[in-house]
């Protein structure tokens, strides 16, 4: 039912530190040609800081845990690649259809790997007209069930980022600034929201891993918020104009549902130029780094627990 490429099954089988990623990051958050150079970048960095990159998607129908760089690249070259989130992986799987998988997806097919760490650009949450439309990406949600530590810039700054800290705090999920009190904004380094609770080390975050799971009979998600440094953010004042205009054109064009912030991150790159498309490129592999020694961190630990 599951598929694995042989280096992750084997890191896997030996506890070496394995990250998840995600397809819809590369398949629907960019564009060609970018997006399959922008894969193998992240990919590249995993690797750099001693970890084995497990890239999930779902190929003719098969969940597959570390996608080759021809199978992305065959997802890259299918066009309309369906968006999955949790609940349509089973119809693609009887379907026989490529998808692509969010973070909600993922960190399912991530956690019945026995993956627990996953590194992403900006998690899904609760949009800005959710209080009339009920969109609330599935993200936050299988951040409460799924045992996977997610390391993020935050939420995509197109969202309401103070109802999303709130629905994450209803649904138990820790939020673990990284070398910071401020709970990142994606393109930008701070949301101008503040954290209650700041680590240093990613020993600490694998210890705050470990009793998560040993209160919770591992379950249950953790958001890694992993700001950009201020000098590589995107301008705040050119964000701030860009997205008051897609946010505006989102709403003329009577867009719902899964478009949504495709379309939103697509005008950011093309508002600025190319500008956002650097900043989010950025934010991604300062995160696949970050994640790379988290997960190292949490394999030292089951050496240890076995031990
Ligand atoms: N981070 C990025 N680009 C993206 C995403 C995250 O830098 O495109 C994707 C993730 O897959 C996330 C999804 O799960 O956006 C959220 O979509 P929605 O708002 O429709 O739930
Ligand atoms: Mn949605």
């Amino acid at each position: 039912m599951v598929t694995y490429s042989p280096e992750v099954k084997a890191a896997l089988e030996a506890n070496q530190p394995v990250v998840a990623l995600e397809t819809t990051l590369i398949v629907h958050g960019l564009t060609a040609p970018d997006n399959l150079r922008v894969a193998g970048e992240i990919e590249d960095a995993i690797r750099a800081e001693g970890a084995v990159p497990a890239t999930i998607g779902l190929m003719a129908g098969v969940p597959t845990i570390g996608l080759t760089r021809d199978q992305l690249a065959e997802m890259c070259a299918t066009p309309d690649v369906p968006k999955l989130s949790v609940r349509d992986v089973p119809i693609a799987m009887a379907l026989k259809s490529h998808g692509a998988t969010t973070v909600a997806s993922t960190m399912l097919l991530a956690a019945r790997a026995g993956i627990r760490v996953f590194a992403t650009g900006g998690l899904g949450g609760v949009h800005r007209e959710a209080s009339s439309s009920f969109d609330e990406s599935a993200d936050l949600v299988t951040l409460s069930r799924e045992p996977v530590a997610v390391v993020c810039a935050g939420c995509k700054s197109i969202l309401d980022i103070g109802a999303t800290l709130e629905r994450l705090e209803t649904l138990n999920v820790p939020v673990l600034g990284y070398r910071t009190r401020k709970f990142p904004g994606f393109y930008l380094n701070d949301s101008g929201f503040p954290l209650d609770w700041q680590v240093d080390t990613p020993d600490q975050i694998a210890e705050t891993m470990r009793h998560h799971w040993a209160l919770h009979d591992t379950r249950g998600g953790l958001v890694i918020a992993n700001p950009l440094p201020v000098a590589q953010q995107l301008d705040p004042a050119l964000h701030d104009r860009v997205l008051a205009d897609g946010l505006a054109q989102a709403s003329a064009q009577g867009l719902r549902g899964k478009p949504v912030s495709p379309f939103l991150l697509g005008h950011f790159h093309a508002a600025t130029h190319g500008e956002s498309l650097r900043v989010n490129i950025a934010l991604v592999l300062n995160n696949a780094r970050l994640a790379a020694r988290i997960a190292r961190a949490w394999s030292e630990k089951a050496v240890e627990r076995r031990a």
